[in-house]
C-alpha cells in the first residue's frame, strides 16, 4: 500500500490566530471586543469551514461571458462562480462593507472591519476585490459632498440586505496607461437632451458583474492630464435589464485572480452622472483608491497568513528523515521567518485602519490626515511584496505538492502576484510616497515612531528600538542627502519599503512590550527583534548616486533593439 500524506487542515481562523487575537486586545477597548468577537469567530469558522471547502472544490469554476442570447441579443452578462455567490450573501450580512459606515464601534469600527475582512479574504477567491471597490465608492460619495448620489447608492453599497446590496467598479485603466491614468481618452458628452454619456474603451475592469461604477472620463473640450478628467458615476444595466450603452468585448486572461471577472468594456454612449464638477477627476477619486490600497494591504496580510498556516499544520503532519518537518530547526527556522514577515505586515495594515477609523469619526487632527496619506502607499507597497515573497517561500515549504494545483498553494501564489500589480505599482507608490515625505511627511513620520517607541522599557526592546531609530536616522540622511532629483526618485522604492519596515518593527516592538506587561507573553518580542534583523532598510550604503548609472547598464546590452 502506498503512503498517503494527510493534508493540511485549518482550524478557525479566529480562535487560531494568536498573533490576530493579541492585536485586537491592545487596540480595542475591551467591551468593542467583547461585542464583535462572536461575529469574528462566525467568520473564522466559515472562512476554515465551508468557505474554505468551497473554495477547494470550486477550483476550475471560473467567470463566464455569455455575449449573445439564442435568438441574437446581445447580453454580456457575466456569470461568476457558486464560491462569489456565497461570498457576496455573506459579505452583505456580515458588514463587510457596512461596518465601516455604520460606526457601531465609533472610530474602533474601521479595526472591526479590517479583521472581518482579514478572517474572510483567503477563502474567497479574491471577492475582496468588488468589496474594496465598493467601499472605496462609498467613501468617494461621501467626500464628494453630492447629495442625490449618495442618497441613490449609498443605501445599496452599505446594506446587509444580499438582496438589495450592490458592489461597484472603479474603472480607470484604459490601454493608455494603468499608472499614467492622465492619459486616459475616454470621451464624456452631453447629448441634445443635457445627459452625459460616455465613449471610450475601459481596459481592465476588475468587477464586470457590479451594479454600479465610478470611472474618470474627460468632458469634451476639456485640457490633457488627470485634471482635464471628471470623475462620473454610472449604473451597469438600465432598468428593464440591459446594458447601459456598453458591451463586454471580453474578459482577461490572467496569471491568477481568474475568479475575478476582469473584462475589456466598450463605452458606447453610456449615461453616466458628473460626481463633482467637470474637471480634476483624479483627485477625487483618491479617496476611492486610498480605501481599495488599504483593503490590498489587509488582503496582502490575509493570503499570507492563510499560506502560513496550512504550511504549519503541513509541517506537524509531515516526516522526513526520521523526524516531522516542524521539529528540524532549518524548516522551523523558515517558517518563522514567514510568520515574523507577516506579524510586521498584520500590525502596519492594523495601524492604517486605525488612521483611517479615526479621520473618519472626525477623531484626526491634520497632522494623522497626512500620517494616514503617507503611510497608505507604503502599507500597501510593502505588503504586496512581502506577500509575493512569503507565498513563494510557503509553496517551496511544501515540495513538490505545493507546485500542484489541487494543493491549495498554487492559487496563494498566483493571487498575491497581483498584490503588488494593481491599485498602483511598487514604483508609483514609492514615488507617491517621496513626495510626501518631503513634503513635511518625514518629520511627522518621525514624531509619531518617537510616540510609538516611547511605549518600550524592556531592556530587549530598547535595543530592537535603537536599531529602528538608526535605521530612520539613514533614511533621513537619504532624503535629505543633497543630489540631483533623479538620484533621489531612483532611491524611492528603497526609501518607502525601508519607512514601511521600520515603522512596521516599531508597532510589533511596542505590541510586544503590551504583551509582555500584560499576558508575559514572549513571543511578540521574538518577532519585534527578528523583524529587525530580517532588514530595515537594505543596501544602506550603495544608494545610487547617478540615475544615469542604471540607465548606462541597462542600454549597454546588445539585447537593446
Ligand atoms: C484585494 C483588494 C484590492 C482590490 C482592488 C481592486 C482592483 C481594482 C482595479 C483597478 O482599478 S486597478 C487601477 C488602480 N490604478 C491606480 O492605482 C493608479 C495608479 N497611478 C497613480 O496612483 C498615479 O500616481 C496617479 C494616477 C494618481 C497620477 O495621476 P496624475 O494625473 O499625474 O495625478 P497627480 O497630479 O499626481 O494628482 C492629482 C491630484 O490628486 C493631486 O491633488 P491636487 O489636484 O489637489 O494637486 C494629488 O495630490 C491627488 N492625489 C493623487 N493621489 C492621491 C491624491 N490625493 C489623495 N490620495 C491619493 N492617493
Amino acid at each position: 500500500m502506498a503512503f498517503i500524506q494527510s493534508p493540511p487542515q485549518l482550524g478557525n481562523l479566529y480562535s487560531h490566530d494568536p498573533p490576530l487575537r493579541g492585536l485586537l486586545r491592545q487596540s480595542l477597548p475591551s467591551a468593542v471586543l467583547a461585542e464583535c468577537e462572536s461575529q469574528l469567530l462566525e467568520l473564522g469558522e466559515l472562512g476554515a469551514g465551508e468557505l474554505y471547502r468551497m473554495q477547494l472544490d470550486d477550483r476550475l469554476d471560473e467567470p463566464q461571458l455569455q455575449q449573445w442570447d439564442a435568438w441574437g441579443n446581445r447580453i454580456d452578462r457575466v456569470r461568476v462562480s457558486a464560491l462569489w455567490q456565497r461570498a457576496e450573501a455573506l459579505a452583505a450580512r456580515h458588514g463587510l462593507v457596512a461596518e465601516a459606515y455604520e460606526r457601531t464601534f465609533g472610530r474602533h469600527s474601521r479595526l472591526v472591519q479590517f479583521a472581518k475582512i482579514y478572517l474572510f479574504a483567503a477563502s474567497t477567491d479574491v471577492y475582496c476585490c468588488p468589496l474594496a471597490m465598493t467601499d472605496g465608492a462609498a467613501r468617494a460619495l461621501l467626500d464628494s459632498g453630492n447629495e442625490a448620489l449618495i442618497e441613490r447608492a449609498l443605501p445599496h453599497l452599505t446594506s446587509r440586505d444580499a438582496g438589495a446590496f450592490w458592489t461597484s467598479g472603479q474603472w480607470m485603466t484604459e490601454s493608455s496607461g494603468g499608472s499614467d491614468v492622465g492619459t486616459s481618452t475616454t470621451l464624456a458628452r452631453q447629448d441634445a437632451s443635457g445627459r452625459w454619456r460616455l465613449y471610450g474603451r475601459k481596459w481592465f475592469t476588475s468587477a464586470a458583474a457590479s451594479q454600479m461604477a465610478l470611472t474618470l472620463a474627460r468632458p469634451e473640450g476639456n485640457p490633457a492630464g488627470g485634471r482635464g478628467l471628471a470623475l462620473f458615476y454610472l449604473e451597469t444595466r438600465t432598468a428593464d435589464g440591459t446594458l447601459n450603452g456598453m458591451r463586454i468585448n471580453r474578459l482577461k486572461d490572467k496569471l491568477g485572480t481568474r475568479k475575478v471577472p476582469t473584462a475589456e468594456i466598450e463605452l458606447e454612449g453610456t449615461y453616466a452622472e458628473p460626481v463633482r464638477g467637470l474637471d480634476h477627476g483624479v483627485r477625487h477619486i483618491a479617496p476611492m483608491l486610498n480605501i481599495t490600497r488599504a483593503w490590498n494591504a489587509i488582503v496582502a496580510v490575509a493570503l499570507m497568513r492563510r499560506g502560513i498556516a496550512l504550511a504549519l499544520d503541513y509541517a506537524a503532519r509531515r516526516s522526513a528523515f526520521g523526524a516531522r518537518l516542524i521539529e528540524q530547526p532549518l524548516h522551523g527556522e523558515t517558517l518563522a521567518a514567514l510568520e515574523t514577515e507577516c506579524r510586521g505586515a498584520l500590525h502596519l495594515t492594523c495601524y492604517v485602519a486605525e488612521l483611517i477609523g479615526r479621520a473618519e469619526a472626525a477623531a484626526a487632527g491634520e497632522e494623522q490626515l497626512k500620517l494616514l496619506r503617507v503611510l497608505t502607499p507604503v502599507a500597501k507597497a510593502l505588503t504586496g511584496r512581502q506577500a509575493v515573497a512569503v507565498l513563494s517561500e510557503v509553496a517551496e515549504a511544501f515540495g513538490g505538492a505545493g507546485y500542484i494545483e489541487d494543493c491549495g498553494v498554487a492559487l496563494l501564489v498566483r493571487d498575491a502576484h497581483v498584490l503588488p500589480i494593481w491599485e498602483g505599482t511598487t514604483n508609483v507608490l514609492a514615488l507617491d510616497a517621496l513626495r510626501l515625505l518631503a513634503d513635511g511627511g518625514f518629520s511627522l513620520l518621525r514624531r509619531e515612531l518617537g510616540f510609538v517607541l516611547g511605549a518600550i522599557r524592556s531592556p530587549a526592546l530598547v535595543a530592537v528600538s535603537a536599531r529602528i531609530e538608526a535605521a530612520f536616522d539613514a533614511i533621513a540622511e537619504c532624503l535629505h542627502r543633497p543630489r540631483p532629483q533623479a538620484a533621489l526618485e531612483a532611491d524611492a522604492r528603497r526609501i518607502a519599503l525601508g519607512i514601511g519596515r521600520g515603522f512596521a518593527a516599531a508597532l510589533l516592538a511596542r505590541h510586544a512590550q503590551w504583551a509582555e506587561d500584560n499576558d508575559a507573553d514572549r513571543s511578540p518580542a521574538f518577532a519585534a527583534r527578528r523583524f529587525v534583523e530580517q532588514g530595515l532598510f537594505p543596501r544602506g550604503d550603495s544608494a545610487p548616486e547617478d540615475s544615469g548609472e542604471a540607465i548606462a547598464l541597462l542600454g549597454s546590452g546588445a539585447y537593446r533593439s
